[in-house]
């Protein structure tokens, strides 16, 4: 894209691209008006080494369409890792050694989460919004009866009032059983860009074996994560970005260390370094009243890598629904402001990394999207992404001029 103010250049514009078996081809991609992709190489299990080789098909597939691959989202994080048992050693070294190979490959940023079993979490795919589009949804009365009656997990009920546990009865008693199923597979097998078929008696396989595990001793074996894998992305020129937890805050009884301001200060201090930075995700931030964002963003500014603007709509029930771009709590125009400042920070101070890559963090299911099935990306269907990264492209314009 030309640039309208080439002076003050804008935000670089991504688009998260699941690869291959995405339903969005990288055709449409480039016809959002994005120049960055995010991507992954989601056929490679979690723990394994990326090759050089894989990674550049990749890159070149996505050259090839006119676009370029300079955020990885993600290299996830083995769960053995997190609970820091089995062969840390061969992990670490297949961790630090598919960095170098993705800087070798021109890739520098690099976004991973260390939130235990699950990724996101939510509990509606499809919720209708007054105007027809369809949003995703998190409901803890949903949840409760995810895991009282789905699950089964002990101790679950403690975690509920006995107002939100009478509401979820009702509501599971509502269900029939192949409307339960459905329910609790979209609970247990979202994980970004593949489908693991898992079970309810994985996941609490899964859950066994952070029986006792606290907060502390999750946050203990991010840091020896860290520690062993920082030097290697300093020496590689890679900047890891850590992503927020998404709810930011404790499901399934599970402890939970990248959800609020206090928890982003004592990942940063394990280690000093450019290379231990933030991927700041306004949709994930915002789903906690308590999260002050335009504060946090300026206290993290410099050591952010990466960007995921979206929106959320608290409600006075503890739910929250993904709300579009510029609406919900999340109040976008500072946000996109103190990016906007950051940037034109870097750029002053000669940092090669001056350009912010952001995408639009999901959109709405609308339009001709509403009659495709959701498959192994819901929340990423192409046109309300393509609705929100036009609203945030206009916002990012909208303050140049301002400032020119
Ligand atoms: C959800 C995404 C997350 C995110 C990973 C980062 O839509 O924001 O799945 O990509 O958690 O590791």
């Amino acid at each position: 894209m030309d640039l309208a103010f080439p002076n003050l250049p804008l935000l670089a514009e991504g688009f998260r691209w699941f690869g291959p078996n995405d339903p969005v081809p990288l055709a449409y991609v480039r016809q959002t008006g994005a120049t960055d992709v995010f991507s992954s190489l989601h056929q490679i299990p979690y723990g394994e080494l990326w090759s050089r080789e894989a990674i550049r098909t990749r890159r070149e597939m996505i050259a090839a369409a006119g676009l370029r691959w300079s955020v990885v989202e993600s290299v996830p994080v083995h769960e053995d890792i997190k609970i820091g048992c089995g062969d840390l050693k061969q992990l670490f070294e297949n961790y630090t050694q598919t960095l170098h190979n993705l800087a070798a490959e021109g890739i520098t940023q690099v976004i991973y989460n260390f939130m235990p079993v699950l990724d996101w979490v939510r509990t509606e795919m499809r919720s209708v919004l007054p105007d027809g589009s369809e949003c995703l949804h998190f409901d803890p009365v949903r949840f409760a009866a995810f895991e009282i009656y789905g699950l089964k997990r002990a101790g679950a009920e403690a975690d509920y009032t006995s107002e939100q546990r009478e509401r979820a009865a009702a509501w599971w008693k509502s269900l029939d059983d192949t409307a339960r199923d459905a329910f609790v597979q979209s609970i247990i097998d979202v994980f970004p860009g593949v489908k693991w078929a898992l079970s309810l008696d994985d996941i609490r396989a899964m859950l066994a074996r952070y029986e006792r595990m606290n907060d502390a001793a999750l946050s203990a074996n991010l840091a020896r994560f860290l520690e062993a894998v920082i030097p290697a992305a300093e020496e590689a020129g890679v900047l890891l970005a850590i992503h927020p937890d998404d709810p930011p805050f404790s499901v399934l009884g599970l402890p939970r260390i990248v959800s609020k301001a206090a928890d982003i200060e004592a990942i940063f201090k394990i280690a000093d370094s450019p290379a231990n930075g933030l991927c700041f995700c306004t949709g994930s931030f915002s789903a906690r009243a308590d999260n002050d964002l335009p504060a946090m963003l300026k206290q993290f500014a410099s050591r952010i890598h990466a960007m995921h603007l979206r929106s959320t709509q608290r409600l006075p029930d503890g739910s929250f629904y993904e709300a579009n771009h510029l609406e919900g709590s999340v109040n976008m125009p500072v946000i996109v402001k103190t990016l906007l400042d950051e940037q034109d920070r870097r750029r002053a101070a000669g940092r090669a990394d001056w350009q912010l890559p952001f995408r639009p963090d999901h959109g709405h299911t609308m339009m001709d999207d509403l009659m495709k099935p959701a498959g192994i990306t819901p929340g990423y269907s192409c046109i309300g992404r393509m609705r929100g990264l036009a609203e945030l492209r206009g916002l990012m314009l909208g303050l140049r001029y301002q400032s020119e």
